[in-house]
């Protein structure tokens, strides 16, 4: 029976919905294929589900909607428990030189061969829709589709990890992502928890360090390293094994961003990693790394003042220097990010004949732990089958059937050993090719236990504090200082400076100072004594490892009507030289009116293009303009935090007017007067040192106790 308002006029609804239909087909127009259902019907309508009348009940016969609808809702596969957000890109790998003598794998056999590969980079502790900026580890992995199957190097940007066997990483992971009872905070290890665990687990020490290191804000993915953490083994076509550690060193050099700048970019570009590696990529400037090898034998094993198969400890490069034996570029992005950086299914035990394992418990850990998550994942056993996954090289088995089999094997025979004979018979082991373990010899009782310098916890922690430059070693500081202020209780707090006086005593007193901990813990009681004769390894510095130029970075040029078109013409053809990019940032994106009359177009509004997004800066409006953009607390905040982030600023005469309401004297070295076009070249050229660190030393010093002293005025008080 019609309702009382089904009476309204009929004509008056399907009108509306033809009117719908003409407009989709106005805007999809030309010659484009049928929209279809996933049997391939094509569909008429995809604006209005079936219905009895015009305003009565849907029908359970709209196989189209209940389709679309059921598709929908299955949409999304399980996030992975740890590195859920990530960015991957397609490339290659490039083989400087044949290393047959230390290898059979067939990705080194060839020079300048090139191997196919997917590299996916990703945050560890935060869920899928979390900011790019935190301060995290990075994952780097690596999957190179080469001729004997697919090798994952499934590394990280830090060379050493938090715990040393896995039957710690569930503990680990449970610690550092949110809290279960409240469900923050997310992508972040300024909590509790985390360092609740990691003051009570002190082989974590080493790697405390550098995450509290600007490691963990890299300024880009491309400007990251990579590490493979793990001792491997490579193994040549007589059987002998060279033990070897994986290093990825980027061919833009490294940078990092300031804390401060950090937090920022997370509000102003929560996807700044994504966007730039994406951006870098559809411009042509492909993202590069060198595959490093540092290769030893037992004898240095044995040697070695720390274990290596303890994967809290690296090997530094002044000890065995890194060989250089390939090229890794990134130089398409992905058709679909779904089908292939969320798909793609990276597992440590894909290795190829010529590469082994070692018995580092971590490893062996994840040997084991990375099929059980792709099944959970992506839904069963044929995830290979997914184009992402499968290896680009010929392959035959007779692994059969399992949900969404879509290359079961052909023909009637489906075992092994078959006598089917010939091509009938299927494939067949192959003892030449095949990869065979390496033999090495095992003995023991079954035991849970640890090597004895696995209980090494605060020596290469303190190396590695040691080798950073005093700004570094300043921003170490105030990490620590920025993650224990998020904790609630102190004897969370007092425990890791117990055991970072025995890192470094100024480093814990420092710490502590910054806390307003009056009186001292005592130092953790060390499993074994640290070493105190640890040199510095330079290596494992940023700063004193600097990019050869300005390469890969980007200018931000704020600029209004009136702007000398001679000078941005210039600024622009020395950056591009330089391999930079420039990109102006106006009071309108719209953008301005430059000195010649011409309109020039904006990439940001002032509003929504802050300094954080820039490696430098160049203040460049007309006199006009400045005046204009001095009474903005946007342009205000530009050059205030370009000054506070140590970035090169270049400035002509008419901004003083804003440096003056900022309240910033343009007097240090780190800013650039730009008198004409004649003065661009120089300014880019400074750049390179992409930060001007001595205004850092000039600003204020940080509020903090010192020690006896506080204890005295609290009493008094
Ligand atoms: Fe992972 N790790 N991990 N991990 N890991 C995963 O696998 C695991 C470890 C790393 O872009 C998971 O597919 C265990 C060290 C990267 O898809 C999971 C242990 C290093 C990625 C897993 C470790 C890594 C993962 C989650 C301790 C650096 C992302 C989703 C024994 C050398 C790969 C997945 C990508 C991902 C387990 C420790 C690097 C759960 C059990 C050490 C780069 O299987």
């Amino acid at each position: 029976m019609p309702g009382p308002r089904s009476s309204k006029p009929a004509n008056e609804t399907s009108q509306r919905s033809r009117g719908m239909r003409g407009e989709i087909h106005q805007i999809s127009g030309g010659d484009v294929p049928a929209l279809t259902t996933q049997q391939g019907m094509p569909v008429a309508d995809d604006q209005n589900s079936l219905r009895i009348g015009v305003r009565g009940p849907v029908l359970l016969e709209d196989a189209h909607l209940r389709e679309k609808i059921f598709h929908f809702d299955h949409e999304r596969i399980p996030e992975r428990v740890v590195h859920a957000r990530g960015f991957g890109a397609h490339g290659f790998f490039e083989t400087y030189e044949p290393l047959t003598e230390i290898t059979r794998a067939d990705i080194f056999a060839r020079r300048g061969e090139r191997t196919p590969a997917f590299a996916r980079f990703s945050t560890v502790v935060g869920n899928k829709g979390s900011p790019d900026l935190a301060r995290d580890v990075r994952g780097f992995a690596v999957k190179l589709y080469t001729k004997e199957g697919n090798w994952d190097i499934v590394g990280n940007n830090i060379p050493v990890f938090f715990i040393q066997d896995a039957i710690k990483f569930p503990d680990l992971v449970h610690a550092a992502k949110q809290e279960p009872d409240r469900g923050f905070p997310q992508a972040a290890t300024a909590h509790d928890n985390f360092w609740d665990f990691a003051s009570l687990t002190p082989e974590s020490t080493h790697m405390l360090m550098w995450i509290m290191s600007d490691r963990t804000i890299p300024r880009s993915l491309r400007f990251m390293e990579g590490f493979g953490v793990h001792t491997f083994r490579l193994i040549n076509a007589e059987g002998r094994s060279t033990f070897v550690k994986f290093h990825w060193k980027p061919k833009r050099g490294m940078q990092s961003v300031v804390w401060d700048e950090a937090v920022k970019l997370n509000g102003a570009d929560a996807d700044f990693h994504r966007r730039d590696m994406w951006a870098a990529i559809q411009a042509g400037d492909f993202p590069e790394w060198e595959l490093g090898l540092q290769l030893f034998d037992d004898a240095f094993a044995e040697s070695f003042e720390f274990d290596v198969l303890d994967a809290t400890k690296l090997i530094p490069e002044e000890l065995v220097p890194i060989r250089r034996v390939g090229r890794l570029v990134l130089d398409r992005v992905v058709d679909n990010f779904f089908a292939e950086t969320e798909q793609v299914a990276f597992m440590t035990q894909n290795i190829v004949p010529g590469v082994d394992f070692t018995n580092d418990p971590l490893l062996q850990g994840r040997n084991f732990s990375y099929l059980d998550t792709q099944l959970k994942r992506l839904g069963g056993p044929n995830f290979v089958h997914l184009p992402i996954n499968a290896p680009k090289c010929p392959f035959a088995h007779f692994q059969q059937d399992g949900h969404m089999a879509f290359r079961n094997p052909k023909g009637r025979v489906n075992y092994e050993p078959n006598s089917w004979g010939g091509a009938a018979g299927g494939p067949r082991e192959s003892p030449q090719h095949g990869f065979i373990t390496y033999p090495a010899e095992e003995a023991g009782g079954k035991l849970r236990v640890r090597p004895e310098l696995f209980a090494d916890h605060f020596s290469q922690a303190r190396q590695f504090y040691i080798s950073q430059t005093e700004v570094e070693q300043h921003h170490i500081r105030d990490a620590f200082a920025f993650e224990l202020g998020k904790v609630e209780v102190s004897a969370i707090r007092l425990r890791v400076i117990g055991l970072l006086l025995n890192v470094d005593a100024e480093l814990g007193t420092a710490v502590a100072g910054r806390l307003g901990i009056v009186a001292l813990p005592p130092a953790a009681e060390p499993a074994r004594a640290p070493r105190t004769d640890m040199r510095p390894s330079p290596s494992l510095s940023l700063l004193s490892n600097p990019p050869l130029n300005f390469g890969g970075r980007k200018v931000g040029a704020l600029v209004t009507d009136g702007s000398d078109a001679l000078l941005l013409k210039a600024l622009r053809a020395e950056l591009e030289a330089e391999g930079a990019t420039l990109e102006l940032v106006a009071p309108l994106i719209t953008g301005i009116v430059a000195s010649d009359g011409r309109l020039v177009a904006a990439h940001h509004a002032l509003v929504a293009g802050p300094s954080v997004l820039f490696d430098a800066v160049a203040v460049l409006p007309s006199v006009a303009g400045a005046a204009e953009l001095a009474l903005l607390s946007a342009a205000r905040s530009f050059v205030a935090d370009a000054f506070a982030h140590c970035k090169f600023i270049a400035h002509v005469e008419a901004a003083d007017v804003i440096f003056d309401k900022a309240g910033i004297s343009t007097s240090d070295g780190g800013c650039f007067a730009l008198r004409g076009a004649a003065d661009a070249g120089p300014f880019v050229a400074r750049c390179r040192a992409l930060r001007f660190w001595e205004r850092e030393s000039a600003l204020a010093p940080p509020p903090t106790v010192s020690n006896g002293r506080a204890a005295r005025d609290r009493k008094r008080a």
